[in-house]
């Protein structure tokens, strides 16, 4: 066989779906799905990460970061509501690149998304220890450093970290999935802590706090901005429900720039008062927003707020990990991974295989590797997913420009062209060991896909899914 006909494979696309063809009721309003966003997107980022980039990198400009880094994000999001639409499938940046872009694509992306939704899942878990240990230090149960902090931090393990992980993947193994009503739940007592925070914070504001503004430059408000990206990431769930949604052209947009709208403004406002009301120097620990209170003598409020970022960092580690799953199901479906480790578990009904591999390797880089490694490397995955779907939208205008689209970006070709200018630009402002690590999974993706996916695969072989798999038809 020529190399032409090989290389021809490597574009070889699912049929698309089409957004017209689902079965899926459509029940979803932009209200429901701005609430969708927001329990996605508030968690670590603004309850852990905010100290740190505030102490280390932007100083109160931390509130000038999280514009940059939600303009990323917006133009993103109208990105992410065409493709989801036009292209169908049940959504993931995974499912409309094999359709749109080919096979090869659609393993990068999706090799890609194992490690982003993986070290989201560490990275979330670290910041929900910081708050537990807190409580459990208020509670006169104080852990021994060596088991509380990481080798990097002075300690040995984070162990409250490897224990919640490992709660989750046993919650998801027995079957535990988020539903509306529990997300709206969720979603109302992060924006209750949240409004506890703000409303004592906005009392004691000193503004001496805020000189200067601007401690390490924009070059720091940049580096800010390519970190805090984190505490954005999440929105792109609600593309995902585009085929349960009740008019996509007018509610996706709705949602998707609802909850990012309602996000960056709450996030101003906690970085700008959180930097008010301590020195920005002395931010740099594991829970921050509570710390702070604390620090002002409001010992009951400082308790409450470590609670609802417990209880809101929880559930996003169980939509994380849940999308984690799902993905790697859609992409043993298609046979680029093998199928033998998405097999059903006979009792619990879901891929107890998949969930307690993952489980583990989670489990170990929550409990030895530092935040913002793990944060950073999260979002070099992310904004590489991110630029792709940009250059998605204009790529699919060229190639497919009848294609019905429900919801159309506007101003195309310069928002996708923005989309990926900022995403780009963020992603150089991210330290070179996170491109080296990101580079060494990348190129681990890519040998794996010669060796296996590319021989394998449904389109290769034409043989039809194993039915002992799990059902993806709530794929992420
Ligand atoms: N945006 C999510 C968080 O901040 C991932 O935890």
């Amino acid at each position: 066989m020529s190399l032409v006909t090989h290389l021809k494979k490597l574009f070889r696309t699912k049929p698309l779906v089409g957004h017209q063809d689902t079965d899926l009721k459509r029940t979803l309003s932009g209200f429901d799905l701005t609430l969708l966003g927001i329990g996605a997107i508030i968690g670590a980022g603004i309850f852990v990460l905010t100290g740190i980039v505030a102490a280390t990198q932007a100083g109160p400009g931390i509130i000038f970061s999280f514009i940059l880094a939600g303009l990323a994000c917006v133009f993103t999001a109208l990105a992410y509501a065409e493709l989801s639409t036009s292209i169908g499938g049940c959504g993931s940046a995974y499912g409309y690149a094999y359709a749109g872009f080919g096979e090869f694509i659609a393993w990068i992306i999706g090799w890609d998304l194992l490690l982003e939704y993986g070290v989201i899942v560490s990275a979330v878990a670290v910041g929900w220890s910081g708050y537990f240990n807190n409580v459990l230090t208020a509670l006169d149960l104080e852990l021994h450093i060596s088991l509380a902090k990481n080798i990097f931090e002075g300690g040995f393990i984070n162990i409250s970290a490897v224990v919640i992980v490992l709660v989750i993947s046993c919650l998801l193994a027995v079957g535990v999935k988020e539903s509306k009503h529990f997300n709206s739940a969720m979603v109302f007592i992060k924006l209750i802590t949240i409004a506890v925070f703000i409303g004592i914070a906005l009392f004691n504001v000193n503004p001496s706090n805020w000189q200067p503004f601007i401690p390490f430059g924009w070059l720091g408000v940049v580096e800010g901005a390519a970190l805090i990206f984190f505490s954005y990431i999440g929105f792109d769930a609600i593309s995902t429900a585009a085929e349960e949604t009740r008019d996509p052209q007018r509610d996706l947009p709705r949602g998707i720039l609802g909850s990012l709208v309602v996000c960056t403004l709450i996030y101003m406002l906690v970085g700008g008062l959180l930097t008010g009301i301590a020195p920005y120097t002395s931010l740099n620990v594991n829970s921050p927003v509570s710390a702070a209170l604390l620090n002002l003598g409001y010992d009951f409020a400082g308790g409450l707020v470590a609670a609802g970022a417990i209880a809101g960092l929880s559930t996003v580690l169980l939509v994380m990990f849940y999308g984690l799953t799902r993905i790697f199901l859609a992409m043993s479906r298609d046979g680029l991974v093998p199928s033998r480790f998405a097999l059903v578990n006979k009792k619990t009904h879901t891929p107890v295989r998949i969930i307690v591999i993952f489980g583990i390797v989670i489990a170990v880089i929550s409990g030895f590797a530092p935040m913002k490694a793990i944060a950073e490397l999260a979002n070099i995955g992310t904004l590489m997913a991110f630029t792709i779907v940009c250059a998605g939208v204009l790529v699919m205008r060229y190639t497919h420009p009848n294609l019905h689209r429900p919801f159309k970006v506007a101003f195309s070709p310069w928002i996708p062209l923005l989309g990926i200018i900022f995403c780009v630009y963020l992603m150089l402002n991210l330290p070179v060991e996170t491109w080296i690590r990101f580079g060494i999974w990348m190129a681990i993706g890519a040998v794996l896909y010669f060796i296996y996916g590319f021989y394998h695969s449904r389109l290769a072989t034409g043989v039809a899914p194993n039915p002992d798999e799990a059902r993806i038809d709530d794929a992420p």
